[in-house]
């Protein structure tokens, strides 16, 4: 991977789910080390800190139109949008640190502006492809793919000020095992390429990265990497909010950052969902910074 300069943005938001917790998930990741873990690649490499998180003056459900906090997600994702802009504008590799799922909308608004066909890897159990009338839950972290492609709130499909940020066809999924219906129309009419754990059991994991990155180096200028720990079985990633049985490997999930370093496509990463209350010992942080290292390259210096 032709990596110059690694930037690291903590997002220390949680408004996107029920769960306290994820909030802190970016000092987890730095407590694990994932400063040391970078350096120790030889990567050149520099921590902007956290954004700026306004918390609403109280949680609020708002039943009339599905999406809590759709406001306060608002603003910190307009926030972040522009940092990943500028850190990409500066040529480095905007690394950001969750955080709920719901900061990908703004990660993405701020890399896409960059790249006339951005791809994305969707790695995660979950689709994260609801809107207010599909969303069992009203949380927005179970919308930020759907409100990227462009199908939601117009408040999240135009943040940054500009939607669609990604082509539905330029979309990859890993590791789906949760999806709800809603869900699972969206994928059927948008034909969306999703290799779901059925796929991964019987391909085998080299296989489905080989597949993806193929389909994606032909038709995308550059790959964002959405990674939900949650995607990962939660045998080794115990510290998530909404752990699915029946996951991708710690094995298996190296694999697949060791296929994308060597292919070079990604511009951009995040890390989400990393729940440390919910943890053992900051287990998951700490896949997440050995993830972080196989993705930038760590196995092939
Ligand atoms: B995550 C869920 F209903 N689909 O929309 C929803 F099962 O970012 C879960 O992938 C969403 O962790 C999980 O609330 C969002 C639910
Ligand atoms: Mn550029
Ligand atoms: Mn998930
Ligand atoms: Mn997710």
């Amino acid at each position: 991977m032709n990596v110059k300069k690694v930037s690291i943005i903590g997002v220390p938001m949680d408004l996107g789910q029920n769960r306290r917790g994820v909030d802190m998930g970016p000092s987890a990741i730095r407590y694990a080390g994932v400063l040391e873990k970078l350096e120790s690649i030889d990567l050149e490499v520099e921590d902007m800190g956290d954004i700026q998180i306004d918390m609403p003056e109280r949680v609020h459900s708002d039943p009339a139109h599905n999406l809590r906090n759709l406001k306060a997600i608002e603003q910190a994702n307009t926030r972040l949008a522009q940092l990943v802009d500028q850190v990409v504008q500066e040529g480095h590799f905007p690394l950001v640190l969750g955080g709920d799922h719901s900061i990908a909308i703004g990660t993405l608004a701020g890399v896409s502006r960059h790249y006339e066909d951005l791809g994305v890897i969707w790695f995660d159990a979950h689709g994260d492809l609801n809107t207010a009338d599909t969303s069992p839950s009203g949380n927005i972290h179970g919308m930020p793919l759907a409100s990227s492609m462009g199908v939601g709130h117009p408040a999240l499909t135009g943040l940054g000020g500009y939607g669609p940020k990604v082509k539905p066809e330029n979309l990859v999924i890993i590791g789906a095992r949760a999806l709800d219906q809603g869900e699972k129309e969206l994928i059927r009419q948008k034909g969306l390429r999703v290799y779901t754990m059925h796929e991964i059991d019987r391909m085998g994991m080299a296989a489905v990265m080989r597949e993806a990155i193929d389909y994606l180096k032909e038709r995308t200028d550059g790959v964002h990497l959405s990674l939900d720990l949650d995607g990962v079985d939660p045998t080794d990633a115990p510290g998530v909010g909404t752990p699915v049985m029946g996951g991708i490997s710690y094995r298996e999930s190296h694999l697949a950052m060791e296929m994308l370093a060597e292919s070079g496509i990604v511009v951009s990463a995040e890390f989400v969902e990393i729940n440390p209350i919910l943890d053992e010992k900051n287990r998951t942080a700490k896949v997440a910074v050995a993830l972080m290292g196989s993705l930038l390259g760590d196995q092939l210096k």
